[in-house]
């Protein structure tokens, strides 16, 4: 039975995006899961972090209390997003697919899957800047990621320029982010648990307009509810065959 429901809102959402003129691809930690990338919800698997809180590491609290503890948890993500290869979800998520990516995830898989002009909405874990803003960010090498560093222009600590929790989204990122769940005449939600704000908000501006909205998750999430059609399936196979039809 789940096998035929999967038939059919895959078919119907086939349809939508066949016919789309601007699809918006809003995506989560899902989507770099099956890269080995694991989720916020899932964190506490083997690794040696599922003893501590994601979200407490991931805020400026955590790198004040403890930065070289913070920075040793970014500097095994960043080994491991360095070992990692994009899925075949990023690959759909390419600019063949008309695709305009909004992502929640710090990582470069979609860029190395071939993205361009990715919005990541909490930042990236390529790159460090000046714990005090001071201007100085530079790319990192992540199959050799540094350790507690000094800002080479005023001293202060380097730091990956993600946006932690209690911190605000950079505004450029958010307006274009907003504009083109506007714009859009389908937003596809894919791998995220809708939890974190203001993120979360923007599967509701598409909503708000009666866009047709599709939710892929491996599991039933709550933003399946209020969406049109809810996929569940993984991403790397779910997502080849929704945006493969061209127009
Ligand atoms: C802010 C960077 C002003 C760091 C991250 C209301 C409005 C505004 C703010 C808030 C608000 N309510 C609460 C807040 C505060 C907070 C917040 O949202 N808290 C939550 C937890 C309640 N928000 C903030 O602090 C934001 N700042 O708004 O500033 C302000 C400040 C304070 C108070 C008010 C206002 C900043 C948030 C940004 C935090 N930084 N990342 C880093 O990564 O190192 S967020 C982090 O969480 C990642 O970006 C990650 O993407 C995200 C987790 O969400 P998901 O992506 O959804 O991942 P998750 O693991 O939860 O779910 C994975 C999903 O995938 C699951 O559903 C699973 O089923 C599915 N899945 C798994 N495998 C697959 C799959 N699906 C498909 N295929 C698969 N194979
Ligand atoms: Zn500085």
């Amino acid at each position: 039975m789940a096998a035929l429901c999967l038939i059919r809102e895959l078919t119907e959402a086939r349809e939508i995006v066949r016919t789309a003129r601007a699809i918006v691809a809003f995506s989560g930690a899902g989507l770099s899961a099956e890269s080995g990338i694991s989720t916020f919800r899932d964190a506490g698997g083997q690794g040696i972090w599922d003893r501590y809180d994601p979200q407490k590491l991931a805020s400026a609290q955590g790198f004040r209390s403890d930065p070289a503890l913070v920075l040793d948890w970014y500097r095994e993500r960043r080994m491991r997003i360095a070992a990692a290869v994009p899925n075949a979800g990023h690959v759909a998520l390419s600019p063949a697919s008309r695709v305009v990516n909004i992502t929640q995830n710090v990582d470069n898989l979609l860029e190395r899957a071939g993205a361009q002009e990715v919005t990541h909405l909490h930042g990236s874990i390529t790159r460090d800047r000046c714990s005090s803003r001071c201007g100085f960010s530079e790319e990192v090498d992540l199959a050799n990621p540094l350790g507690l560093r000094a800002c080479p222009r005023c001293g202060q600590h380097l730091r990956p320029d993600v946006v932690w929790f209690g911190e605000t989204l950079d505004p450029m990122d958010w307006e274009d982010a907003e504009k083109s769940c506007r714009e859009c005449d389908v937003l596809v939600v894919i791998g995220t648990s809708g939890t974190v704000f203001p993120a979360a908000e923007l599967v509701g501006v598409a909503l708000a307009r009666r866009v047709p909205t599709i939710v892929v998750n491996s599991e039933r999430t709550g933003a399946g509810r209020s969406a049109d059609i809810e996929i569940v399936g993984k991403a790397s196979v779910v997502l080849p065959q929704l945006l493969s039809g061209g127009r």
